[in-house]
């Protein structure tokens, strides 16, 4: 060989592996699940139908039309209770994966309790569960997605320690029922957020108990979780051999002040190490930073103990390591600053951290839904960071607009997220196995309504046949899927930034 030709096969060889790396960090890696995702009362209707029990869902949107944005509510929304095999058609066109959904606990128990066994309710979901993995489609189901029975809410839903009994005798019949089919499971999702519908009288079951109905709800919730692990564990899992996780908010945070990490660290305990650190982390309970703040501050405030529930040691193993996998949703980030207290104020929830939105981040058509791509990256390194680099199922990112099925906004969204995370997966070596765009469908967006939409598909909502039109979107995660990789060629302009 001549030391020109030499030279010329080394370059080509560098040449070569330089483009396959380069290249690679826009594909999926081997084994990588793609999918896409809804919930139970935001796309099914019938919602009093075939003999389901009514959810505090049903009951906040029949009371209150004047807290949802377009005074609708659940009743028909996507009609899937009885379009569910057309559902499972577009998902066969997308070809994905896997198929993220939520079984509303009134259909299956309509009493709240397994005294009843409504055998409609679970024909519904081992009709949608055949229908799904006869097309190749690994259904992967959410046991609580906010709609639990007002019946119990009555009782004190989440602030009634017995939650912990009656969710978990309701996730007992769904695994027994529909688990020998199903692979994934996840608990509760986004536990701070059911807890919200305690705090506020914003959202379902709207109690508006403040901080103490706030942490009490977490508590039992945390119990609960566990409680459901350990129900499968020892009751199912040697013969259905799946995984169990549960899903998390954790939206991404940056410093206002370059130097202000102590905010970007105390806001990701506060938000997401609440839930995350007594399943994730080696010590279990809550995070220190949150036992201090709240132990102090409630002194401050005149309590004699602090507002904070705690766990006996027992409790603490119990719900340690309760999880096969870490379930994340994330949308969007905050800026955040450190503040100092102020005496009779509430210090933004004892968190000591004020968060505001950058005016630069384009928008959404949601107001809480700035598209900040970084944001998932570093969510992805601090849980990697925190809990030892746990599997990470991103199980929720979507775009929020008002309108149309030329959606180039998601699709630049969903693109520069994905970009991000596979940059958390090649760039900073974070386990992450699963990506689930939200959502199928336009459906039922809780307090707004119809007005603003997430779906890979648009519904017609005015439509008695809530007729399904793909977006450009649809089509466009159907080629990522199909090529396993988000290649510039199908970048669509930058995010239109919503006025
Ligand atoms: C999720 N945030 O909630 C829910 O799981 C879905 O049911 C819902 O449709 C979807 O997001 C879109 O809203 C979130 O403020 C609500 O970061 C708020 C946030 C994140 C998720």
């Amino acid at each position: 060989m001549t030391s020109y030709s030499f030279l010329r096969a080394a370059f080509s060889v560098i040449f070569a592996v330089t483009y396959v790396f380069a290249n690679d960090t826009l594909s999926f890696p081997q084994g990588f699940l793609l999918g896409t995702a809804t919930s139970a009362y935001q796309i099914e209707g019938g919602w009093n139908i075939n003999g389901k029990g009514e959810s505090v869902w049903d009951r906040w949107t029949h009371d209150n039309p004047n807290l949802i944005l377009d005074h609708s509510n659940g009743d028909v929304a996507c009609d899937s209770y009885h379009k569910y095999k057309e559902d499972v058609q577009l998902l066969k066109d997308m070809e994905v994966d896997f198929y993220r959904f939520s079984v509303s606990w009134t259909r299956i128990l309509p009493t709240g309790y397994p005294n009843v066994i409504n055998q409609d309710g679970i024909n519904y979901y081992k009709n949608l569960i055949n229908e799904l993995l006869a097309n190749n489609i690994e259904p992967f189901i959410t046991l609580y997605h906010w709609d639990h029975p007002e019946y119990l809410d009555k009782m004190g839903g989440w602030t009634n320690s017995l939650m912990v009994e009656w969710i978990s005798n309701y996730a007992r019949v769904v695994f027994k029922e529909l688990g020998p089919k199903v692979k994934y499971f996840t608990t509760i999702n986004e536990p701070a957020d059911v807890c919200q519908g305690v705090a506020t009288d914003k959202v379902a079951p709207g109690k508006n108990l403040g901080s103490p109905g706030k942490y009490l709800c977490m508590h039992n919730i945390l119990k609960a979780h566990a409680k459901i692990y350990h129900i499968y564990q020892t009751e199912f899992r040697k013969q259905q051999k799946g995984q169990v996780g549960i899903v998390i908010s954790c939206p991404g945070a940056f410093p206002k002040t370059p130097n202000d990490t102590a905010a970007v660290d105390a806001i990701f305990q506060f938000v997401c190490g609440w839930v995350a650190h007594p399943i994730f982390s080696k010590t279990g309970d809550y995070p220190e930073i949150i036992k201090a703040h709240i132990a102090d501050n409630s002194k401050l405030d005149g309590y004699p103990a602090s507002l904070l529930p705690t766990f006996s040691p027992k409790w603490v193993q119990y719900i340690k390591g309760s999880a096969d996998f870490f379930g994340l949703n994330h949308y969007t980030s905050k800026l955040v600053e450190t503040v100092p207290r102020v005496e009779g104020e509430r210090w933004y929830d004892y968190s000591g951290v004020k968060q505001t939105i950058d005016p630069s981040w384009p928008k959404s058509a949601a107001d809480w839904l700035r598209v900040v791509p970084d944001g998932l990256r570093q969510v992805i390194n601090l849980i990697s960071k925190q809990y030892d680099r746990p599997p990470i199922f991103v199980m929720e990112n979507g775009f929020a607009d008002e309108c149309c099925t030329s959606d180039s906004s998601r699709i630049s969204y969903l693109r520069s997220y994905m970009k991000a995370m596979l940059s958390a997966i090649y760039e900073d070596g974070c386990n992450v196995k699963s990506y689930t765009a939200w959502s199928l469908l336009d459906n039922f967006e809780w307090a707004d309504g119809y007005k603003v939409r997430f779906g890979l598909v648009n519904v017609d909502f005015t439509n008695p046949n809530r007729t399904r039109t793909p977006k450009l979107s649809m089509n466009w995660y159907k080629t990522v899927i199909k090529t396993r990789r988000i290649d510039s060629i199908f970048e669509s302009p930058d995010v239109v930034n919503i006025p």
